[in-house]
């Protein structure tokens, strides 16, 4: 007995410091892995959502909408590179998954940003996050907010805004791209 509830406690203390422990959901057609968010400093309004969705059903799904009870709005978002320059245009018909398909949800590529955040969002938390959509069943998942390297969480609070705040982590990737080789000489 002894033995049995030291392993109980050695198994809950490995999942409490491990925070981006995966979960994943199931609602009918509709599979929905690891959902999860970034911790955002005071004074950022915005947050962002990542996760991968997998329709193992017969027909194209449609992501319409999203909610949650901490932010005022959340919107489905697309960063492109166009002309060398990363851009997030919001995705106004809704994120496609097709039939038997998946698509992730990360940076630089599709991603929610929930807008107007109510409150910071905390390394450990899990944000409730509705999803609606064209032609599958309502989801309730909960974003997990991920610390931002695993396992480094006092360095991501210390600084690096670029990574912290989610407009201009998916900026960041154009300038070393366009700006780097733009401003290069060869002098010999
Ligand atoms: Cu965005």
């Amino acid at each position: 007995m002894t033995r049995v509830s030291s392993f109980c406690i050695a198994v809950l203390l490995t999942a409490i410091a491990l925070p981006s422990i995966a979960h994943d959901y199931r609602e009918g057609e509709v599979e929905i892995a690891h959902p999860w968010s970034r911790p955002t400093p005071p004074g950022i309004m915005m947050g962002v959502g990542y996760m991968t969705i997998h329709n193992t059903g017969d027909s194209d799904i449609v992501l319409k909408s999203l909610e949650t009870p901490r932010a005022a709005r959340v919107s489905i978002h697309e960063s492109m590179r166009k002309d060398g320059i990363m851009r997030m245009r919001p995705l106004e018909d809704g994120l496609t998954i097709p039939a038997g398909g998946s698509v992730e949800l990360k940076p630089l590529s599709y991603h929610l940003m929930l807008e107007k955040l109510k409150k910071p969002l905390k390394v450990g938390e899990r944000i409730p996050l509705t999803l609606k959509f064209n032609n599958a069943q309502v989801m309730e998942v909960e974003l997990s907010v991920d610390s931002m390297e695993a396992g480094q969480e006092e360095q991501g609070a210390s600084g690096d805004h670029g990574t912290m705040d989610p407009e201009n982590m998916d900026h960041e990737g154009m300038d070393h791209g366009s700006k780097g080789h733009q401003g290069m000489k060869h002098d010999h």
